[in-house]
């Protein structure tokens, strides 16, 4: 599969930092993508999310999504702490996903049975927990942190490019009082 990703990321209102950051990190074999959420907002939550974009450019991805979470876990220790969406897609349309925190996770029309878990990365962490499943073409994903409104389905904005979506999206469901970030990803088929 070749995997269309759009992204669309925003500080709160009246911030001119941000402390949400969408990660996209094409390796060899695999393609990381997700979000990640320092806690608070301004310039504080801007560096925590700096930190965290640079620990995910050279993280060890063939250790699985779990050992990337807890790697990030360890990357941001003395920080303001974070929550985090990161999802790993193969050649094979494996889908390896993991979640700590408040954010959000969508996918169809494959049900993928995520469970996202509690805490905050860099502060404490009990245990990650990932979720895996086999995608096919013409799957969407949609990432979303918490300054986005979770009120919404993926048929809404069916038919739109990932880019549009992540605009729609942030158009209709952004939350002002909050950082917001919006990645989609499509599974289209290679030959496309
Ligand atoms: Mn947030």
């Amino acid at each position: 599969m070749k995997w269309s990703i759009g992204t669309l990321t925003r500080p709160r209102i009246g911030e001119t930092e941000n402390g949400d950051c969408p990660v996209v990190r094409h390796a060899d074999r695999v393609t990381l993508v997700g979000i990640v959420d320092a806690l608070g907002h301004g310039s504080a939550a801007a560096r925590v999310a700096d930190i965290a974009t640079r620990h995910l450019e050279q993280v060890p991805l063939d250790g699985g999504i779990e050992s990337v979470m807890l790697d990030l876990h360890q990357g941001l220790a003395g920080t303001r702490g974070a929550a985090a969406i990161l999802c790993l897609l193969n050649e094979d349309d494996d889908l390896e996903g993991c979640g700590v925190g408040h954010v959000f996770f969508r996918c169809g029309p494959t049900r993928v049975p995520a469970v996202l878990g509690e805490g905050v990365l860099g502060a404490r962490l009990r245990r990650v927990r990932s979720f895996t499943s086999k995608l096919q073409r013409a799957d969407r994903i949609v990432l979303t942190s918490d300054g986005v409104a979770p009120y919404f389905g993926l048929a809404d904005f069916e038919g739109l490019s990932p880019e549009r979506t992540c605009s729609e999206i942030m158009m209709r469901h952004g939350l002002g009082h909050d950082d917001a970030t919006v990645v989609v990803v499509d599974a289209e088929p290679k030959s496309a």
